[in-house]
């Protein structure tokens, strides 16, 4: 098997790795120059250590026009390893964006934070911090292995418990092992940090391992590598979404191994055929001890294979397009140097997003809250922000975020109940029995303003989409069905559009008539399902903004005439046929 690049020049960001001689030189040329923003080669190295560029794209235009400089900012993605948090790293990222940020702290679909709007002045105060409260931002983004996700619910019964230890392991052997950060950012000490050491030996060594990386080597891998574990029924963490998913599997009450799935992945370019979203398929069964074993090997035949020439075919998807299934194993058999087990018959049947009141199972409670988008911020009367932060600052039990964007509050002592409900309701929180399903199962990525790749609106759009929904739906009595909305502002799929039931992935850039930024059109995908195990498929391209609901309308009508009994949306959509439903009239007004 040759790379899957074949013999093409590599791409520049391949030189840049390589250069930085190992995530080090272009940041430290440059972090501390008194420029407001860095060069192209030290912003690529800069994420690997967890920050991005940007600028405000609100402003973009008029600083042009007035010959300013963009207004530079950099995003910083704080990793937490299967969302796990402690009240005193909760209120230091909710200090970091009063201080660094701006104003609000953002629960990505990847169980993180970010910040935004960060000033280069402000990066190395900010890292510093954020390895004190010990954590950190090393490997949230990059061609490493990213955040490792994991159930979050604290239910004690022994199962999540024992898969979240098993994602912080796989996290930390994962972790890149030069100590470029710490010396960077934080002279040379290794504050001490959840995700990264103890990193253990490596357990697949092969001839080409670097003795610096040896899981990655010098050029890392070539692109992003995503890894998930999660529950046959309860698919929070999207699995199939993941270059490497782990799916339990429990006997006798007892969680005995995972069943390996490869290749999910879900970033597209429209106009690129060689792209395509892709959902992991199963490779093999592991015994509990196996997921270093595995793991090591799945991302070594991605760093030895993977595309390094063109990176938008650089997934590990790509390779198990090309090659085939039966080909991606005997590789990996090869690597392990044993053959591997058949995967076990466990499936993913349903998901969870653990709001509300539930109990843990150990006398004590959690409280999932809903927040929309992801958003943490105070908006006229309902005070997240500030409501969360008088939680923390009271309460100091531990927290969660979810992969659906929202928080657990966890820990919590039932004598607690109503005095936490009163704080919530002081600060306009709602509880997730006020908010419509359809907008308890929606996302959407960030997009305008910070998203230097989006072409049009997401979450600042969204919640307008959803009160025309909720209207729509309430209409024709479907207003408690579970349907899954998740919106992106381009096609690269950041709020997992292309396996929920009703995608909405921003297409093109519109202008108001006065040439303002109008809210852009969208591709509408339909018949994939909650449960994130379908694709779904396009329904309408180059919908306007204002058409989505209205072109939606006559499918919600036909399936609350037509389904079948405890037929979901997406299953229906799927029977029935998106194409035959892109051919619906839209319903006469009553
Ligand atoms: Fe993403 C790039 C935001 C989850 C696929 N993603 C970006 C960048 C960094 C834009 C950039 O490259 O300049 C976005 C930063 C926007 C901003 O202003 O903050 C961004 N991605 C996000 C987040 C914050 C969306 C959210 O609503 O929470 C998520 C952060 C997760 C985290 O904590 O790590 C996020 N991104 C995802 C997911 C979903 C997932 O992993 O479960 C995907 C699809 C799965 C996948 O990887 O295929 C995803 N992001 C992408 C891609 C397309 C990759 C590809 O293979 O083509 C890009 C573009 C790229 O990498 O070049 C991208
Ligand atoms: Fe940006 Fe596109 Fe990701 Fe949205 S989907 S955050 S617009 S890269």
């Amino acid at each position: 098997m040759e790379p899957s690049g074949g013999a093409a020049k590599p791409s520049k960001v391949e030189a840049i790795k390589i250069a930085s001689q190992y995530l080090y030189q272009q940041i430290a040329d440059e972090y501390r120059n008194g420029l407001s923003h860095m060069s192209e080669d030290a912003a690529t190295v800069l994420k690997f250590h967890g920050s991005y560029q940007q600028d405000d794209r609100d402003v973009r235009t008029q600083m042009k026009r007035e010959g300013k400089e963009k207004s530079f900012q950099f995003m910083v993605r704080i990793r937490v390893v299967g969302g796990k948090l402690t009240a005193a790293q909760y209120l230091m990222a909710d200090e970091l964006a009063r201080r660094v940020g701006n104003d609000t702290l953002r629960i990505t679909t990847r169980q993180e934070f970010q910040l935004h709007g960060v000033l280069k002045e402000d990066l190395a105060y900010t890292m510093r911090t954020i390895n004190e409260a010990l954590l950190s931002t090393l490997a949230a983004c990059g061609d490493v292995e990213r955040n490792v996700l994991c159930c979050p619910a604290p239910t004690s019964d022994g199962i999540r418990t024992a898969m979240q230890a098993d994602a912080a392991r796989f996290a930390s052997h994962c972790a890149p092992r030069a100590s470029s950060y710490w010396d960077i950012w934080v002279d040379g000490e290794k504050i001490g940090n959840s995700a990264l050491p103890p990193q253990g030996p490596i357990l697949v060594p092969t001839a080409g391992d670097d003795p610096v990386e040896p899981i990655y080597g010098k050029a890392y891998l070539p692109r992003k590598f995503k890894t998930a574990f999660a529950l046959p029924e309860d698919n929070c963490t999207d699995v199939h979404a993941n270059d490497l998913g782990f799916l339990a599997v429990v006997e006798n009450g007892e969680l005995k191994g995972y069943n390996v799935l490869v290749g999910g992945g879900l970033g597209t370019t429209p106009s690129a055929q060689k792209t395509f979203p892709f959902l992991g398929v199963p490779l093999c069964y592991v015994d509990r001890e196996g997921i270093l074993e595995i793991g090591e090997a799945v991302i070594k035949v991605f760093r030895d294979f993977g595309n390094r020439s063109d990176r938008k075919r650089a997934r590990l998807k790509y390779i198990i397009y090309d090659w085939g299934l039966p080909a991606f194993r005997a590789k990996i058999e090869e690597y392990v140097k044993h053959p591997l087990d058949d995967p076990k018959p466990v499936t993913v049947t349903d998901v969870d997003d653990h709001l509300g009141w539930q109990e843990q199972g150990d006398g004590k409670l959690s409280l999932g809250i809903p927040i929309e988008n992801g958003r943490i911020k105070d908006e006229g009367t309902l005070r997240l922000w500030s409501g969360l932060r008088a939680f923390f600052e009271k309460y100091q039990t531990p927290a969660r975020l979810t992969c659906q964007q929202s928080i657990l509050l966890i820990d919590l002592e039932p004598s607690w109940k109503r005095e936490i409900e009163r704080l919530l309701e002081e600060y306009g929180i709602a509880q997730v029995e006020r908010v419509s399903t359809v907008r308890r199962w929606s996302m959407a990525c960030p997009a305008m303003p910070t998203c230097g790749l989006a072409v049009t609106e997401a979450e600042r759009a969204l919640p307008t989409v959803m009160d025309e929904l909720e209207t729509e739906l309430a209409k024709i009595g479907l207003a408690g069905e579970r349907i899954t909305v998740r919106m992106t502002g381009c096609p690269n799929g950041c709020a997992r559009p292309y396996n929920c039931d009703i995608g909405l992935v921003g297409r093109s850039a519109t202008r108001n008539a006065d040439g303002s930024p109008g809210p852009g059109t969208y591709t509408i995908f339909l018949g994939g399902r909650s449960i994130g195990d379908r694709l779904n498929v396009e329904f309408k391209d180059y919908v306007p903004f204002e058409r989505v609901v209205p072109e939606l309308a006559p499918v919600f009508a036909r399936f609350a005439a037509d389904r079948q009994p405890g037929e979901t949306f997406g299953d229906f959509c799927d029977r029935v046929g998106v194409e035959a439903l892109a051919g619906e009239p839209e319903p006469t007004p009553a």
